[in-house]
């Protein structure tokens, strides 16, 4: 059995997938046919007058084949075109009975099914996934009681606070009009220019600017509901609740500069990293995570707790972490599941209720509206990939597309020939009764006063940031308002981020040409909260990827002393070789390098290790491709090992002096800025250990000075 079906066999047992069956379908062995079932006698000649002559319209085959290809696209989402889902379930821990009486979280030996689609949100289908952007991470739960879709981003506030405003953030972030430049970037003037217009963006702004928009892997990154919900119990009982997905493997990113050459070399590096890490059995798992809120205490705090450009800090309001989801299926068909699949945080089962959030209400519009024009009419439920494993019954009928057969006469309500049935459900029959909250108001086209405070969540953030992540900050203001074209917007965003922080607003200034503020303005704020740093985060090594540079002549019993080693801590390895084929070690044993320079480069790994062997490391440093591979890793903060004369290939490199003081004399590890080296040893144990445990850290940000200097 290959890894691939081993994957689908997991998730055999689950309900969704056992309906999916019934609409897979292979082609193998088969003989050819038209959409009628008519074979086809052959396919690569039309049907002509003379064979040289004109195509007939009696072909019948020719236009029926045409006419489909000609019509294989649907019009890609207007936001989160690019997208990558995936199957997998989700198991409650213990009951939540007590908050809410959504039945997917009572039972914990409940598997629920669900899908899950990441996504970029600004980029077309075809741009690159590791592009500065927010990531969209939606769940659709396939429960007993209906569909449940939690609609969430990886950054836990928004632009705007208001839906009305989402056309405008849309048309402002996407490449300008004129002439659709520039692709799935925020680094142009018709953004910048909505941010200085826009103060009520500056939260989501630091977020954008920081790690967060650059993850590492879908795997790595945080989910957010980002929206307040309600839990509602069987008593009635209502709370406020967000959502939170919470990673095991930790929330990692990427640097700029690898994220770039990333989006060149490999485009398709996150949707790779989640097919490769499910085929190969690496099944990411994220913890459920809720804030919640009693009624009372709606008024409790300095943010009002229904705008959606405030995070509630976890510092103040734990996160209670009540289940896990488990992703352990690739899909068949890209279309038929990723791009068919439609979302609308409106899908919600009984237990689960809406807030009066502004951002929420006109998102509860938004999603039906879209799928409509997307999915070509209102049976998009019935595509195999959105229907719920819930039976479905109700008077609704036809439109476009309608697959199922109703065979009453009856479609209508009240009804006495049919005893009215389909019936209302009551409450106790698991009918959805809204939630009856106390509303009252004159109609105003206004913002709550309670939401006007801008820039004090903003500081929060800011301040919340260890040293690297406030650089990496300051230098994606850089590239983003550097590109920037209209020095005054350039010296408004200089001037609304004073409001964020004087010294930040100083930095901005600095690397943009624009004048720094006359007197640095701070909010006065000085709190923090340590959550949101990604210095916090988890730290493991497990399924990351290391770079082993080889060539023949190599030091076989350290080589296969350290990948075994690696294999047993979950860690994978490939050799790279100018080459690809067999390389020999200098006792004869063979290995197969896995990627050549040109096939791959130091940005597809998270560590590289170079192995002793003279003449293979001879060969190495005559390599200006292998020399590149160090010098560019350990300017993205890389780990690096080297062993015995895999050494002198890092005194070859830019990176020379690190990690390397007595290195010639002693048969010890030594450490330096992540990089790990030892000397005159044959047994790798040691030294694996350290490796390994330099990966857990994820990057080496104490290189910050010393990689500045490093030409890659
Ligand atoms: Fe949205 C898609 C998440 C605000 C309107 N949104 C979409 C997707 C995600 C989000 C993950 C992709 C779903 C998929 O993979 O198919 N959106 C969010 C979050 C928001 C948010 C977390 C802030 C809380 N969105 C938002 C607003 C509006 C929309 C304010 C409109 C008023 N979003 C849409 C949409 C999309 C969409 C136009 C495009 C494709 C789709 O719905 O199915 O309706």
């Amino acid at each position: 059995m290959d890894k691939k079906q081993q994957s689908h066999t997991s998730i055999q047992k689950n309900t969704k997938n056992h309906q999916l069956e019934d609409y897979r379908k292979s082609h193998g062995e088969q003989l050819l046919t038209t959409n009628q079932g008519v074979r086809v006698s052959n396919t690569d000649d039309s049907l002509k007058a003379g064979d040289r002559g004109p195509t007939l319209m009696e072909d019948f085959h020719f236009r029926e084949k045409l006419t489909h290809f000609d019509h294989e696209r649907i019009p890609e989402r207007v936001v989160h075109a690019r997208g990558f889902g995936v199957h997998g379930y989700f198991q409650v821990y213990e009951s939540m009975a007590e908050f809410t009486k959504a039945k997917f979280l009572q039972d914990p030996s409940v598997k629920t099914p669900v899908f899950v689609r990441f996504s970029t949100v600004v980029g077309s289908r075809g741009s690159a996934d590791t592009v500065r952007d927010v990531r969209g991470f939606a769940t659709k739960f396939y429960t007993e009681e209906g569909n449940y879709d939690l609609v969430a981003n990886n950054i836990p506030v928004f632009f705007i606070q208001d839906a009305i405003k989402f056309p405008d953030v849309v048309h402002a972030i996407k490449p300008e009009p004129n002439n659709e430049i520039p692709q799935a970037s925020a680094a142009h003037d018709t953004f910048w220019d909505f941010v200085v217009n826009t103060p009520e963006t500056a939260h989501m702004i630091m977020w954008l600017l920081s790690d967060r928009a650059i993850p590492r892997s879908f795997r790595m990154m945080e989910g957010f509901g980002v929206n307040t919900f309600r839990f509602i119990n069987h008593q009635g009982k209502a709370r406020f609740v967000k959502f939170h997905w919470k990673p095991l493997l930790g929330v990692h990113s990427l640097v700029w500069d690898e994220a770039q050459k990333l989006a060149g070399k490999d485009p398709d590096y996150h949707r790779r990293d989640l097919w490769d890490a499910i085929n190969m059995g690496a099944y990411p798992e994220y913890e459920l995570g809720v804030q919640m809120l009693e009624e009372e205490e709606e008024f409790n705090f300095d943010f009002d707790i229904l705008d959606p450009t405030k995070i509630w800090p976890e510092e103040i309001i734990p996160v209670r972490r009540i289940g896990k989801m488990t992703l352990d299926g690739n899909v068949d068909n890209f279309f038929a599941e990723t791009e068919q699949v439609a979302f609308h945080p409106g899908h919600v089962v009984p237990g689960i209720d809406f807030s009066n959030d502004p951002l929420l209400q006109g998102r509860l519009f938004s999603y039906l509206d879209t799928q409509l024009i997307r999915l070509g009419g209102p049976n998009f439920h019935e595509i195999p990939i959105n229907r719920p494993v819930a039976p479905i019954h109700n008077n609704q009928r036809d439109g476009y597309h309608r697959m199922t057969i109703d065979r009453s006469s009856v479609s209508y309500s009240p009804n006495s020939l049919q005893g009215n049935a389909p019936m209302p459900a009551s409450e106790t029959e698991g009918g959805y009764v809204h939630y009856e909250e106390k509303v009252e108001g004159k109609k105003v086209r206004q913002r709550s006063q309670s939401f006007q405070d801008h820039y004090s969540q903003a500081t929060l953030f800011w301040n919340s940031m260890s040293t690297a992540e406030k650089q990496h900050i300051i230098e994606a203001f850089h590239f983003e308002v550097g590109s920037v074209m209209d020095k005054q917007i350039k010296q408004r965003v200089v001037d609304m981020f004073n409001n964020v922080d004087g010294q930040l607003a100083a930095q901005i200034a600095a690397g943009v040409g624009a004048t720094p503020p006359a007197n640095p303005g701070n909010a006065g704020i000085t709190a923090s909260s340590p959550a949101v740093s990604q210095e916090n985060t988890v730290k493991d090594a497990k399924t990351r990827k290391v770079a082993i540079l080889l060539e023949n002549g190599f030091n076989h019993q350290e080589v296969s002393q350290v990948m075994e080693a690696l294999t047993a801590a979950g860690v994978h390895s490939e050799i790279i070789s100018k080459n690809l084929g067999m390389l020999t070690s200098v006792d004869g044993q063979q290995l197969e390098v896995g990627k050549n320079y040109v096939t791959t480069g130091s940005i597809k790994y998270d560590a590289v290790y170079i192995a002793g062997g003279q003449q293979s490391i001879n060969t190495l440093m005559m390599q200006g491709d292998a020399l590149h591979f160090i010098n560019e890793a350990f300017k993205h903060a890389k780990t690096i090992g080297a062993t015995n004369e895999g050494i002198d290939l890092l005194m070859a490199s830019a990176i020379q002096g690190v990690a390397m003081a007595g290195a010639d004399t002693q048969a010890q590890v030594i450490t330096e800025m992540g990089v790990i080296t030892v000397r005159n040893v044959t047994d790798m144990k040691n030294f694996t250990k350290e490796f390994i445990n330099g990966m857990a850290q994820h990057r080496h940000w104490i290189r910050q000075n010393k990689k500045q200097m490093i030409p890659a």
